[in-house]
């Protein structure tokens, strides 16, 4: 699909203009504009109410410097962010990435794209994200904790449980949330939910350590059954083997599904037996070590350098759960050569625009993003609501929701494809779907 609307056009020029050296913004923004043209045909007071120009700018961008002192007693500089994109229908909500990569323009984008996730949850959260370029690989637990509570001393003064509620992301798992939420209670004097994922004994959400993988599975479980298929006796490859990749696995298999490749981002290993997640779990959740050290006790399985490798192994069900534009238009052709049925994003933007008309022109079942892994975010709003209410959920009272959540999700959004003459395209309808009920909620607010 391609910007037709001359309104568009020029708005996207804006916001290149506006937000230069920021591809991967620009790349979101694109995708929903490309998305909303038949909305706005018929609902052009999104556009004569400036609800679109509005949209597409964030409320707030918080920038900072972060200070720590590292083991050798040497001053360390970071730069850390918050942007508070849209809190239309509820607090800001999403995630903290720490990982070297992390510019405003990433920020920018994971924040955009949390709008309209949040939005199809049906949960009451707006649309957030922050992080930093701290990378947490081969730092020790101390330098992890200083480089928390430094980054937390400034962001306290942004958030809080009705303000801005954030959570984890890429390198940002339940080391670093226990680390800032200690310090955010230590300098407020208080004890609300201000951050999800937190441990189980202060807080924590049962299910939300699974919520993301698990949610992909339902939602792409979802999209299979309403094709006639299911993840019954098929091949699966998952990208990455952090939070999001290792709980995919548990489910994909729990669902029937054989996952025969993980990743990092130094190499992939492929284990035609199904990969043995006990063992991976050990290596990355225990011991923080390389996915390649899975073939020192698996001989029967291969370690191959390098990332894009993973998408030309023979697979029936594709789940990338790594970092944004992992599969390229190349991936994808190879993917669809080798007769993928089905991709679902547990990443955010993991596919480029180029990769999903490949997979869109090529009858490819394909779940973005933005539907595909809100269980992670959706479970963070029960979190929230459990904090609120001073109670807990059991497992699998939270996990009954979530897939309910999801089911219906993958529902509203393949429904709003269809009511806009796009049956079948849910990148459209997650967009759109997303999009209506943020944006008649900017209306009634007025120009604010
Ligand atoms: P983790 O930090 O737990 O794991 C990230 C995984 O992706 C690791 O295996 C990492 O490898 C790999 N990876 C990260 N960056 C790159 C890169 N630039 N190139 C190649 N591989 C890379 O993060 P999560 O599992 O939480 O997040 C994974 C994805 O899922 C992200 O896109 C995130 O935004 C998204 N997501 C996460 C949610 C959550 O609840 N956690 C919710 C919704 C989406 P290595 O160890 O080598 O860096
Ligand atoms: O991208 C995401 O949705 C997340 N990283 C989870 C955000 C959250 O607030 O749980």
């Amino acid at each position: 699909m391609n910007l037709k609307n001359q309104y568009l056009i020029d708005l996207y020029d804006r916001v290149v203009k506006r937000n230069q050296g920021e591809p991967e913004f620009h790349q979101a923004v694109r995708e929903v504009l490309e998305s909303l043209e038949p909305v706005i045909e018929r609902h052009p007071e999104y556009i004569e109410r400036g609800v679109i120009d509005s949209i597409v700018e964030p409320e707030r961008i918080i920038k900072f410097r972060v200070p720590w002192v590292d083991d050798n007693g040497k001053v360390q500089i970071n730069r850390g962010f918050r942007i508070q994109f849209n809190s239309a229908i509820g607090p800001y909500k999403g995630g903290l990435r720490f990982h070297p990569s992390v510019y405003e323009g990433i920020i920018k984008f994971l924040g955009f794209e949390q709008i309209f996730k949040n939005s199809l949850t049906g949960l009451p959260i707006g649309g957030g994200k922050g992080g930093s370029d701290f990378d947490p690989k081969g730092k020790s637990d101390m330098e992890v904790m200083r480089f928390c509570q430094s980054f937390m001393t400034e962001l306290s003064k942004h958030i809080g449980a009705d303000t801005d509620v954030p959570a984890g992301d890429i390198g940002v798992g339940g080391r670093e949330i226990g680390f800032m939420y200690g310090q955010y209670k230590r300098l407020r004097n208080e004890f609300t939910g201000v951050l999800t994922g937190k441990g189980l004994t202060y807080g924590g959400s049962l299910a939300r350590t699974e919520a993301t993988g698990y949610g992909l599975c339902y939602f792409t479980d979802a999209m299979l059954k309403d094709n006639g298929k299911s993840f019954e006796g098929k091949t699966v490859v998952i990208s990455g083997s952090g939070n999001v990749a290792i709980y995919a696995t548990q489910k994909a298999t729990q669902l029937g599904g054989k996952v025969v490749a993980l990743s990092d981002s130094n190499g992939y290993i492929y284990d035609k037996n199904g990969i043995d997640l006990d063992c991976v779990k050990q290596l990355k959740e225990v011991e923080r070590k390389r996915i390649k050290e899975y073939v020192t006790t698996h001989p029967d399985a291969e370690y191959h350098e390098g990332c894009s490798g993973i998408w030309t192994i023979k697979c029936d069900i594709a789940l990338p759960c790594a970092t944004q534009n992992e599969i390229n238009e190349e991936s994808a052709k190879a993917l669809v050569a080798n007769g993928v049925e089905a991709v679902a994003e547990g990443a955010n933007m993991p596919s480029t625009p180029e990769a999903i008309e490949v997979f869109q022109s090529n009858g490819v079942l394909f779940g973005p993003a933005k539907a595909a892994n809100a269980g992670g975010v959706a479970t963070s709003a029960l979190e929230m609501s459990q904090n609120s209410m001073r109670y807990s959920w059991t497992f699998d009272e939270v996990d009954a929701k979530l897939k309910g959540i999801m089911e219906n999700i993958y529902a509203n959004a393949a429904a709003a494809a269809k009511e806009y003459g796009l049956e079948g395209n849910i990148v459209a309808g997650a967009n759109i779907a997303g999009f209506l009920k943020v944006a008649d909620a900017m209306l009634a607010h007025g120009v604010v």
